[in-house]
This record gives C-alpha cells, sequence and structure tokens, in this order.
C-alpha cells in the first residue's frame, strides 16, 4: 500500500469553506446530495485539479455551478472523484451519491445496524458518504438535513444546533435540519437516525449559555443512561474549572450504539458511543465500567476544546488531541476519585499496552513519520504516552505557568488546524523558554531507560546519585531526552530525609544529558532514594535497591505512587528469580509477606482502594516485560501462582477478617463512587489471594458472594474466583450467570471473557464452542473482543500454547473478520505483537501464523499493514 509520509504534507489546493448535505435515509438506498462551497486556497497550488476522496461510493450526480457537468471534464471511481479544470474562483459543486448503510459491516462512514443509522467518519470515513477533501485541515461550515421514515427513525440528530423539522407532505417520512456554526473537518461529521429513549438536563456555562445535555439510547435502557448523563454534567463543570473552556452550542447529544469500532467519537455537539461505555446501573455494570464511563464520556467531552475547536493539520499530529485529550481525562478521574489510586490504574495500563508496543515490531514515534493505514495508529502510542509527554511538560514549568500555556495554545489555535511545534509554542510563549530539546519525546520510538547508582559516603555526610539514560535502538548520534525526576530520600527507619541539593527544585530534579550526577549535603545517615515519583517520567528505571530497601519505601514513602511501585518491583523480583532459576529466595518471599502483613494492619481500612492495588501483584505481561526475551509463558504463570499462594497462605486469617470488615451492611444502597469501589475491591482482591491458596475456602466464598451479591462487581469478581478453579462449582456458576442475564449482551460480554481468560488446556476447545453461541456475533465488535480480545491479550498461557492452538484461533478470527470488518480485525492482530520475545518453541509457532495471514489473498490494507510491520 502506498505510504503517506509527514515531510510530504502540503496544504490543500482547495478549500471548503460550506458544505450543505441533505441525507434521505433508507436501509439500502440512502441518498447523499451535497452541495460545496469551494474556493482555491490561497496557499495551495494555482490552478490545480480538484481530487476529492471517496471510498465505496456511486456518483447519481454532479454539477458545477448549477450545470450539469460534461463526462470529459471529470472522472469518476469508487474511490475518488478527479475534475480536471476548476473555475479559479469561488464555485459550487453538487454531488449526488448513493450508498447502502445495511451493507456497510465496516462501520465506517454511514451504517445501519441493530436498526439504528449512525455514522463514524474518523480518520476517513467521510469519504464513504460523499465525495470530499476528507483531511483534517479543510474546515467547513456543515447544514445537514435528514430525512427518514418516521417510524422506523422517530429520532434525527446532527452536529450542532436544530434548526427545524416537519413531516414530508404526503408521505410517512420527516426530517430534521442542523446547523453548525462552528467550522469542522469532515471527520467530526456525525448523524444519527433511530428509534431511541432519551435522558436530558440543563446546564448553564460559566459564559451564561444555556446548555441542553442529552443522553440517547435504545429504548427501555432509560436509567442506565443517568450516570453517563450526569458524568457530561461533571465533565463540563470540570472543564471550565480547571482549564476554563466553555461549552459553545446549545445541545450536547451522546447516542450509545450497539455495534460500535472502538470506545467513542468525539463528533461536534454529537458524540457517539459504544454502548459499553455509556449504559450502566449496579445489577449489569461493575466499578470499572463506572470509572470507564466516566472517564470516556470526559474524553469525548474534553475533545470539543482539545480536538475540534483546536484541530490537526494532518493525521501525524494525532497525539496533539489524543494524547492533550487524555491527559485532561486522566486529570479529570484524578479529581473524581482519588489521585494517586488513579495514577497507578494509569502507569498499569501504561505498562501493559504501551511499553510492550514499544518494545515490538510495531514500535512507532508518539509522531509517527509515515504511515500506510492511519487507523492502524490509533494506539496506546499515541495515546497513553502522548499524555505522558504532556505530563511531563507540567512538571518541567510547573503548574501555573501550564496552565497558563495551555490558554495560549487555544487562544492562538482556536479554529485552525495545529501541529505539535504549534503546542509547545504556546509554552514556549509564556515561559520564555526553548521546548526544541523536550520536542525530542515526539520523535523516537522506543522506553527509555535510566539506570541510577547511589553511594553514601558517611564521613563527608554526602548522597551522591549518578544517573544513565540510554535508549533502545537508538544510535550514538540520538541526543539525549530531558526527563523530569522526581524524587526525594526516605531514611531507612523513619520518613523524610531533609537534604538539599541546588539541582533539585520543586523536587524535581531534571536529567537532560546522557549522565549526570546529583549530590545531596547534610544527610545524616544512609537513605534510600525515592526515584521517579508519581512515574515522572515514561521511562525504565534500573537502580539496584535491594528488598529490604524497597520495602523501606513501601512503609516510609511520604509518595503514595513509589509506596505500590516499591512492592511491585519486591513481588517482580521474586517472580524474576523464580522464572529465571535463580536462587530461591524463600526468606525474600516471608518478608514480603510480613510487610504487606503489617501494611494490612496498619492502612487497610484507611485507603482500601490503595490497599487493593498493593494487593494485586504485577501481571504475567509485567513479568514477561522485564524479562524481556526467550519468554516461556507458563513459567511466568507458575511463578505468579506460587507467590498469590505464598501470600494467601502467609496472609489468610488477616485477609479473611478483611472480608468480614468490608462487608457492607445488609440494605445499603449501591453507589458507583470511588470510596465505596474502593472497598469492594479490596475485599474482593483479598478473595483472591484466599483462593489463590486455599481452593475449598475459596469456592465457598464465592459461592457465597455471588449469592448475596447486589451488585455486578461483587458477582463478577465471586465468578472470576470460580473461573479460577477448576470443577463443577465453576461449571454451574457459569451457566446460571449466563441465565440470568441471557437477554443483556454487553453482561454476556464479561461471561464471555471470563471464560476465554481460564488458564487450562480446554480453553481453546471452550472458546470454539462459545463461537456457536447464540448471543456470539461476529458482526458485533464488543462480542469479539470480549471472546478473542481477552484471550489473546489476558490468557498468555493459553493464547501462547506450545502447539500453536492460540495462535491459529487469532489467526482464524482475524481471517474471518478481515472481508467484513477491517479495522476490528488489525486491532486484534496486535496481539501478536511481542512474538520476536518468546522462546523459540512458540516463536516459531506465532511466526508461521502470522505468516499464514500475510500470505492470504485479498487482504484488508488494515490487516496486511500490522502483518507487514509485525513481520519486519
Ligand atoms: N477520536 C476517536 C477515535 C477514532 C478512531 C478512528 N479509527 C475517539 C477518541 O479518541 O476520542
Ligand atoms: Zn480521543
Amino acid at each position: 500500500p502506498p505510504t503517506v509520509r509527514l515531510e510530504d504534507y502540503r496544504p490543500s489546493d482547495h478549500l471548503i469553506d460550506r458544505v450543505e448535505l441533505d441525507v434521505r435515509l433508507d436501509p439500502h438506498d440512502t441518498r447523499v446530495s451535497a452541495t460545496l462551497a469551494l474556493r482555491p486556497n490561497p496557499a495551495g497550488r494555482a490552478g490545480a485539479p480538484l481530487v476529492l476522496d471517496g471510498d465505496d461510493l456511486t456518483l447519481l450526480g454532479l454539477e458545477l455551478d448549477g450545470q450539469a457537468l460534461a463526462p470529459d471534464t471529470f472522472r469518476a471511481d469508487a474511490s475518488s472523484l478527479t475534475l480536471h479544470a476548476v473555475p479559479q474562483r469561488p464555485f459550487t459543486l453538487r454531488i449526488e451519491t448513493r450508498l447502502d448503510p445495511t451493507a456497510n459491516t465496516r462501520l465506517m462512514g454511514l451504517y445501519r445496524s441493530s436498526g439504528v443509522y449512525s455514522t463514524q467518519c474518523e480518520a476517513d470515513g467521510f469519504r464513504r458518504i460523499t465525495y470530499f477533501l476528507d483531511r483534517p485541515d479543510v474546515l467547513s461550515v456543515y447544514t445537514t438535513r435528514i430525512e427518514a421514515d418516521r417510524a422506523a427513525a422517530p429520532v434525527l440528530l446532527g452536529n450542532g444546533n436544530p434548526v427545524e423539522a416537519g413531516a414530508v407532505a404526503g408521505t410517512d417520512r420527516h426530517y430534521a435540519v442542523w446547523h453548525d456554526p462552528l467550522p469542522k473537518p469532515a471527520y467530526l461529521f456525525a448523524l444519527v437516525g433511530g428509534r431511541l429513549d432519551r435522558v436530558a438536563k440543563g446546564f448553564t456555562t460559566m459564559e451564561g449559555r444555556a446548555v441542553e445535555i442529552a443522553v440517547y439510547v435504545e429504548p427501555g435502557k432509560r436509567d442506565r443512561a443517568a450516570y453517563a448523563l450526569d458524568a457530561v454534567e461533571r465533565s463540563m463543570a470540570w472543564d471550565e474549572r480547571a482549564f476554563g473552556r466553555a461549552y459553545d452550542l446549545d445541545v450536547f447529544n451522546v447516542v450509545a450504539v450497539s455495534d460500535f469500532n472502538m470506545g467513542a467519537m468525539e463528533n461536534k455537539g454529537l458524540n457517539i458511543f459504544n454502548d459499553k461505555f455509556v449504559l450502566a446501573s449496579p445489577d449489569t455494570a461493575t466499578d470499572t465500567d463506572y470509572a470507564a464511563i466516566e472517564a470516556i464520556i470526559a474524553h469525548e467531552y474534553f475533545h470539543n476544546w482539545s480536538g475540534n475547536r483546536v484541530t490537526c493539520r494532518d493525521w501525524f499530529q494525532l497525539c496533539l488531541k489524543e494524547g492533550l485529550t487524555v491527559f485532561r481525562d486522566q486529570e479529570f478521574s484524578s479529581d473524581m476519585r482519588s489521585r494517586a489510586v488513579h495514577r497507578i490504574a494509569e502507569v498499569r495500563n501504561l505498562r501493559a499496552r504501551q511499553f510492550p508496543e514499544d518494545a515490538g515490531p510495531l514500535a512507532h514515534p508518539v509522531r509517527p513519520k509515515q504511515y500506510a493505514e492511519i487507523n492502524n495508529f490509533y494506539t496506546a502510542t499515541v495515546y497513553e504516552k502522548g499524555a505522558e509527554i504532556v505530563r511531563m511538560l507540567r512538571t518541567l514549568i510547573g503548574e501555573t505557568a501550564f496552565r497558563a500555556g495551555m490558554d495560549r495554545y487555544f487562544a492562538d489555535n482556536d479554529g485552525t488546524a495545529a501541529t505539535v511545534e504549534d503546542f509547545l509554542k504556546a509554552f514556549e510563549a509564556v515561559t520564555g523558554r526553548d521546548l526544541a530539546r523536550f520536542a525530542e519525546w515526539y520523535e523516537r520510538p522506543g522506553t527509555p531507560r535510566v539506570a541510577v547508582f547511589g553511594s553514601y559516603d558517611a564521613a563527608a555526610k554526602t548522597y551522591r546519585l549518578a544517573f544513565r539514560q540510554t535508549r533502545p535502538g537508538a544510535g550514538a548520534d540520538a541526543p539525549p531526552l530531558v526527563i523530569p525526576i522526581r524524587l526525594g530520600l526516605v531514611g531507612t527507619d523513619g520518613p523524610l530525609i531533609d537534604a538539599a541539593s541546588g539541582r533539585v527544585e520543586d523536587g524535581v530534579f531534571v536529567l537532560d544529558a546522557a549522565e549526570d550526577t546529583l549530590t545531596f549535603e547534610n544527610v545524616a545517615a544512609e537513605p534510600v532514594p525515592s526515584l521517579f515519583r508519581g512515574f515522572s517520567a515514561p521511562v525504565r528505571v534500573e537502580s539496584a535497591l535491594d528488598a529490604a530497601a524497597r520495602l523501606t519505601l513501601l512503609r516510609h514513602d511520604p509518595d503514595s505512587f513509589n509506596r505500590w511501585e516499591a512492592a511491585q518491583r519486591v513481588a517482580l523480583g521474586l517472580m524474576t528469580a523464580q522464572v529465571r532459576g535463580d536462587a530461591p529466595e524463600e526468606a525474600g518471599a516471608d518478608d514480603f509477606v510480613g510487610a504487606l502483613g503489617a501494611f494490612l494492619d496498619g492502612e487497610a481500612l484507611r485507603d482500601p482502594a490503595f490497599a487493593a492495588q498493593i494487593l494485586a501483584l504485577p501481571s504475567e505481561g509485567d513479568v514477561a516485560d522485564e524479562i524481556g526475551t526467550e519468554i516461556d509463558p507458563d513459567a511466568i504463570a507458575s511463578a505468579r501462582r506460587d507467590l498469590r499462594r505464598r501470600l494467601g497462605a502467609g496472609l489468610r486469617a488477616r485477609l479473611l477478617t478483611l472480608r468480614e470488615e468490608l462487608a457492607e451492611p445488609a440494605g445499603t444502597p449501591f453507589s458507583p463512587d470511588a470510596s465505596a469501589a474502593g472497598r469492594r475491591a479490596l475485599r474482593n482482591a483479598a478473595l483472591d489471594l484466599i483462593a489463590a491458596a486455599d481452593a475449598e475456602t475459596g469456592t465457598a466464598l464465592a459461592q457465597a458472594q455471588i449469592a448475596a451479591a447486589t451488585n455486578m462487581t461483587d458477582r463478577l469478581a465471586g465468578l472470576a474466583a470460580l473461573a479460577l478453579l477448576p470443577g463443577e462449582a465453576r461449571e454451574a456458576a457459569l451457566a446460571a450467570f449466563a441465565e440470568r442475564y441471557a437477554d443483556e449482551p454487553l453482561v454476556l460480554d464479561k461471561w464471555f471473557a471470563i471464560q476465554a481468560m481460564i488458564p487450562e488446556d480446554g480453553t481453546v476447545a471452550r472458546i470454539r464452542r462459545l463461537q456457536g453461541h447464540p448471543a456470539f456475533a461476529m458482526t458485533n465488535p464488543n462480542r469479539v473482543r470480549s471472546l478473542v480480545g481477552s484471550f489473546s491479550l489476558a490468557n498468555p498461557t493459553q493464547f501462547n500454547r506450545a502447539d500453536g492452538a492460540g495462535y491459529a484461533l487469532l489467526a482464524e478470527t482475524v481471517l474471518a473478520l478481515d472481508g467484513t470488518n477491517p479495522q476490528v480485525a488489525a486491532r486484534l492482530m496486535t496481539a501478536f505483537g511481542p512474538w520476536r520475545r518468546l522462546e523459540p518453541g512458540r516463536r516459531a509457532q506465532a511466526e508461521s501464523a502470522l505468516r499464514r495471514i500475510v500470505a492470504t489473498q485479498g487482504l484488508s490494507r488494515d490487516v496486511a499493514d500490522i502483518g507487514t510491520r509485525s513481520l519486519a
């Protein structure tokens, strides 16, 4: 496929100021009439032909300034419309196209599924609706008339504000007209038509604008929309408070649809969501679901400024809106919940998804330099590492300057399509600093390593920290990164050591050379360094701290993130030692159990959410990432199982008591808030460890918990504990769950996922059986991700079966899906990413499965791109 390169960017030769769309919805024969007000772009090439993008379109009519065009003046095919010569002045083009929304299984462009018409245009779906300059730097004002059968689609929604609605005389049809006054790129276009229920509330912005917020859901699900509606309101209020950003239209609509390729989409004034991230009730949604709904509602809403008002010049700048908006939604969630606990969740997620991506064949810079298929670049690197860059910037310049820089960025770039350079320029303007070297974070792939060596001079009472940064695969010419290191010194038996170094400002040392040394004066006794507090930079830290020093940090570090990190590192050390066959660290494990016991006694009930994070060991993926090469997933799983067993046995009495203490008194009304969720999380973390050590007690506790559960979090945690304990109790509980939720597809997704993650030989066969379950459908992305996505991403031993049966299952699914939904197929396929780091037997199996996919005729560009890059 042709490669698009950042260095080849040039402005469009033509601009489209206004778009008038008339969309006549029909299940198979939808007609779109687009009237485009075009003019030459002064920044483009004069006299250039007009080449409009198209994808899978049928052209029915074409007029320029009201005159039908002669056939020899243009060329139209399914993927473009070229007008060989167009006037060197403003002119109007009217294009009529036909499409079949029911046949659109790719879920890009305009599609109809589960009876609802909806759209997805980012990155390049608008060209599946009409021929257009489908690029983010062409901004237009849209007016959309939508017409449909009134019974099939009583609700008709568009971008912007509603202008007019009515019946189409003499028919069963009706129409609605929407006008969006703010210029936007085509990828933010949306429309919806269907039978939908609605919940709404009013909000008055700080500028005094009265806004009607509404959430639309499947009929009968209105009570499940309340939490999302509330989250929109809190997001609006927060963006005013935290960033001074007010909403700018009279309505803000959110629509939940059940067939959606990703999480949600920030279309102007009309956010469209995967219903998984809208619908919530205590009986159907877990605490994790509630938190994800809150975060994604916020994320899409925040795009109204970071993405819509200021958009991207080209898709290489994707992190400009995505990294920044993830940062903003993380800040929002931190303010709504516990900041410390949320930071831990962010870092777990970064390490689980971004670190492996950055260490594998799909690694790319936060701002990529080239792509074959842009939809494959909506990655953890662009999103999550992109957010970490914004966070580092704030750490470097301080909160006040950061807020001033953000204000400046919005003011200078409002209504334009901007670049990463424009973003950094705003911060340079308010701080007077040169950020050119910091910008290097956007340019190269790979997770940097920072090695740190500490040495104490008792006579001089000085403590020295020597730092060295390296980057995997970076040549000698690669300039060092600017790395903010938040740090402090902790006394071995008490809290703080109040030592100073002139180079630490507000607790932050900036490492901007390949090597550097930091000296602290007046250090009374040998300290333990607490490095990268709050995970101040997305790097791997190598330090020679022993387990005892780390357990000191767990006890005394004032930085909660590093307390958690210390416990994780000790656990990781124990597990990797076992995997590598190093001398058994019996004493080490006992010390760890003892330290966790003391921790639980002291503070489990004070901050249950944090305690739950301390008890949750690094995942098998974390261990694999730490080991790095010749990975044997079975050895990792058994080391992790052993450690959980030891913790469960060693802490058993405490964990049982904790479960009693944390139980909610009967009749307590359900609350999804962070503190209630934290108590449930700790109670369930305790269940997991108890069950790991003692299957019989675990089974009894899990069964009792399921029977008594008043919410999905507890019910599902009970089921998840049972899922790890083979036997009749498990099968009975699974069957009962399926029966109870037979009519709840989103809940059955959890049931599919739990079974897909069972770490036993029978799982591949079980998944094949489940693929035939009446609730499973290859056409629904949520179903596919629950069953096959969970398997390949969260069941390391079975996906990586030595006989290759796991890889074969994924390859088959990718190929089966590629013909209908290439985007989801390509996304599934990224699970092969770490294949080169496996031990030789599995590596060969994975490689042959990948080669089988790549050798298949007629692959989509999406899958071919992931395949060739994975094998490169
Ligand atoms: N901007 C969309 C993602 C679009 C993905 C296109 N393949 C959702 C989001 O990040 O907010
Ligand atoms: Zn986004």
